[in-house]
């Protein structure tokens, strides 16, 4: 399903069990590429797997792959660029580029790379990977809009290890302060970063409370209960005058046994035995 609602503020009724057999497609071909690639970030990418499909198949995103210049179109910025298969294999399902190239990821002259970069790949808005980069360029999208007097939307993707760069929290002070209401922020709150647990290596502490302290309206949602996220982001888009956030508790590795909360797979591609029995557990080929 492919957002196309004239009203991109209309609340949106997709079929949970629908969007769930996507997730595991996509989930399913993110383990794939990151095999073949023999390099890359599976932790994250699965975990956000729910997440970002209710975003872009529950019918939220106002956007139309042939045209991915369009003016109006909503955008999205994936600022924790590293779980960028999860977002390779969503643009793909979505008409960007061919599913082919998905088994391309990380080579030399590949349109898609280790991190996303708007110059190759059709889809993406943003250069991303630098953590703190992407969302503080979300936000200027966001402050375009007003200024250019289009009515799009700007979703950014994050994550708990992002929200330790200060440069989260200069964004969330002015995004406040400008009473940015187009902006959507979605956190990948999973307790885990590249180098452990995230409250041993620097606790966040409750998200938010801080992004609300902050003048955010924030909603913490499991990020695997797709109704949920529905609800979080049909609620996102009532709010007037304030920037929003969904902090998502997610799993890192959902639903692989192996992977599930092991902060080894935050960046370590599955061997092909781990492929062969991920996609076992997966119920997929
Ligand atoms: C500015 C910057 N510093 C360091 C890194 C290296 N780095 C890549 S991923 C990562 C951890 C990010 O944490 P999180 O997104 O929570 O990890 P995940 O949940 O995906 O395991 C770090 C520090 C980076 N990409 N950018």
């Amino acid at each position: 399903m492919i957002a196309t609602n004239l009203d991109r503020n209309a609340p949106q009724q997709p079929d949970p069990q629908e969007l769930a057999a996507i997730a595991k497609e996509l989930r399913a071909d993110v383990l794939k590429m990151l095999n073949l690639a023999g390099s890359g970030h599976p932790g994250g990418s699965l975990g956000m797997a729910d997440v970002f499909t209710t975003l872009w198949f529950g019918g939220h995103m106002h956007v139309d792959p042939s045209k991915p210049d369009w003016a109006d179109r909503d955008r999205f910025v994936l600022s924790n660029g590293h779980i960028c298969p999860i977002l390779y294999a969503i643009l793909a399902r979505q008409g960007y580029f061919a599913r082919d190239e998905l088994w391309t990821l990380r080579q030399l002259g590949s349109s898609l790379q280790g991190h996303p970069d708007f110059h190759f790949t059709k889809g993406v808005d943003c250069c991303t990977g630098s953590l703190g980069n992407g969302v503080s360029v979300g936000l200027g999208m966001a402050m375009a809009a007003r200024v250019q007097g289009r009515d799009y939307r700007v979703y950014v993707g994050s994550s708990d290890g992002e929200s330790q760069e200060g440069q989260v929290w200069e964004m969330a002070t002015a995004a406040a302060h400008h009473k940015v209401d187009n902006l959507t922020l979605m956190v990948d709150w999973n307790g885990i970063q590249i180098d452990g647990y995230t409250k041993d290596v620097m606790d966040v502490r409750d998200l938010a409370t801080k992004f609300e302290a902050f003048g955010w309206h924030a909603q913490t949602v499991d990020g695997h209960d797709i109704g949920a996220l529905n609800d979080a982001l049909n609620t996102a888009k009532t709010v007037q005058g304030r920037p929003q956030v969904l902090l998502c508790r997610t799993v890192l590795g959902k639903p692989i046994s192996f992977m599930e909360n092991q902060p080894k797979y935050h960046g370590v591609a599955p061997s092909d035995e781990e492929l062969a029995a991920a996609l076992v557990e997966l119920g997929a080929s």
